[in-house]
């Protein structure tokens, strides 16, 4: 289509359907299995992709360890200037790299372009750290000795990313583990590989201008064998996955079994909390962005809501207010996303639209009820894969409360007390993100504090999706402890040394141990 024609040709991609290659190791190539994109707005094929086979991802992963010995022989502050330059051709591009988001993965136009601002954001933050990625000095107990904590690279690092993100989470992968000193290897899901093959494309003459090989920044498009081949591989020291908690645990397994590092960002099954004496106006802002926005697929989408018994009915309404009015004519209007007046785009593929049937049918069946006057699959004129936003109130034990079901389903409950709340907030297997509404200090001490919320992202009067890049983002529990992006994250993309430095003429021992030789 025109729609689909004018996005691709902004990036230099095809419009006619000829292949395109899906891997990169410093030459483009790939004779695996061709993936075909689908535009999750009209279902049309917008590209088709020719993925790395097996053996084709073993030579990039060899090209990319060669890389890595070049990459960390570079001083710091170079590789910051690299960095640099990659997030000047990245900034020159934002808007047409957000509209190829928007049209593969289906998220709105400012979200696609929020996407590639967090990359944006994350080359600024790992430019900054190229100059200040601090080891340690430690006194020691001897006499003239110090000990230092050295951070140095790890070697490769293999990403393997998922679709609701297609360009931010490689962005904060690669611009840490570059930073670091590593080389990269990127699986990206296959649904999205036109995103991937974009962002790579403006990579590569960065690379290039700077006498790197490309296998700084390899990608190999395809499918779980090629994923299972850079998990499995010991020459790729750390894998970074974004997933769901099924496949995560499978990859945690396989690395560990062969000693290497796993960064896991698994699921979520985020919760907002309002209380008593929260500013509803400001709640129903966040919580509608949360659970509505991108359609209900980022891991930290608002999944569960508790609410104070006594604000709970006039809370649910003015909820009720806005999904029942979203249509493809009003407010909360359902649409293409790359209609500037959009604010739901579609589920990213047919199987999330019988996923979400599968979820409301089941929640129903178990004696839950629908609050919202429509739920199901909305016709917004394209085909496409649109759902309404719904909103259920299942039963006290019903299991769709420790699942997560990546679609615009907001179960609703009612709690009395704080400790209560924060209770059902705990009482599931992940721990990405939540927030609490409040205005009164004593529950925000509780909530940040030993008792209170267990996750990687506990949030004030702010909803649980949309972090910036400058902490740490990640999840505890089933959502597999990693961390990426801001904060102390970089520290994981790195092999510590504890280093003990004699400069005396004696040979004391620590502990004061003697052993008279
Ligand atoms: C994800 O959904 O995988 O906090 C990442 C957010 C975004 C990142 C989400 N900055 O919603």
């Amino acid at each position: 289509s025109a729609r689909a024609s004018r996005v691709l040709s902004a990036l230099d991609l095809p419009t006619d359907g000829s292949l395109i290659p899906g891997m990169y190791d410093g030459q483009w190539g790939g004779s695996g299995a061709v993936q075909k994109s689908i535009c999750p707005a009209t279902g049309e094929v917008i590209g088709q992709v020719q993925t790395a086979n097996v053996e084709e991802t073993q030579r990039a992963i060899q090209a990319t360890k060669g890389a890595s010995i070049l990459l960390r022989r570079m001083p710091g502050p170079q590789r910051g200037e690299v960095m640099r330059q990659i997030r000047e051709a990245l900034g020159a591009k934002t808007a047409a790299l957000g509209d190829l988001v928007s049209l593969e993965m289906g998220k709105i136009r400012s979200e696609g372009k929020g996407e590639v601002q967090e990359f944006v954001d994350i080359c600024d933050y790992a430019t900054g750290l190229s100059r200040s990625m601090a080891g340690r000095v430690l006194p020691s107990e001897r006499p003239e000795h110090v000990i230092y904590e050295i951070p140095n690279p790890l070697g490769v690092v293999g990403i393997l990313s998922a679709f609701n993100f297609p360009v931010a989470v490689y962005g904060w992968n690669l611009a840490i583990a570059m930073i670091t000193g590593n080389s990269t290897i990127w699986k990206p899901s296959p649904t999205t590989p036109l995103c991937a093959i974009a962002v790579t494309r403006l990579i590569q003459p960065v690379l290039e201008r700077n006498g790197l090989p490309g296998a700084v920044a390899a990608l190999v498009c395809g499918d779980v064998a090629v994923g299972k081949e850079i998990v499995g591989s010991s020459d790729v020291d750390m894998v970074s996955f974004t997933g769901s908690e099924k496949i995560g645990k499978e990859v945690g397994k396989v690395v560990q079994d062969r000693f290497g590092k796993a960064l896991l960002e698994l699921g979520g099954n985020n919760a907002v909390i309002v209380d008593k004496d929260a500013d509803l106006q400001m709640a129903l802002q966040a919580v509608i962005f949360a659970a509505v926005g991108t359609a209900g697929q980022r891991c930290t989408s608002t999944r569960r809501l508790y609410l104070h018994r006594s604000i709970s009915a006039q809370f649910i309404s003015m909820l009720l207010k806005y999904y029942d009015s979203a249509s493809s004519q009003t407010t909360l209007k359902a649409g293409d996303p790359l209609d500037d007046a959009s604010l739901i785009g579609p589920l990213h593929t047919s199987g999330a639209v019988k996923l979400y049937e599968d979820a409301l049918a089941g929640i129903q069946k178990r004696g839950g009820k629908v609050l919202t006057k429509r739920s199901g699959k909305m016709d917004v004129g394209m085909g496409g894969n649109f759902v309404w936003p719904t909103i259920v109130r299942p039963t006290n034990d019903d299991p769709c409360w420790t699942t997560e079901t990546f679609a615009p389903i907001l179960s609703v409950a009612e709690f009395d007390t704080l400790e209560e709340a924060i209770h059902l907030n705990n009482a599931v297997p992940q721990g990405l993100s939540a927030s609490l509404f409040t205005t009164n200090i004593q529950s925000m001490g509780k909530w940040l504090g030993p008792e209170g919320a267990d996750c990687g992202i506990v949030n004030i009067n702010v909803g649980t999706s949309g972090a910036e890049i400058g902490a740490g983002f990640g999840g505890n529990k089933s959502t597999g402890w990693g961390r990426e992006s801001g904060g102390d994250a970089w520290k994981q993309y790195v092999r510590w040394s504890a280093a003990t430095v004699n400069y005396s003429s004696k040979m004391p021992l620590a502990q004061g141990v003697s052993f008279g030789v």
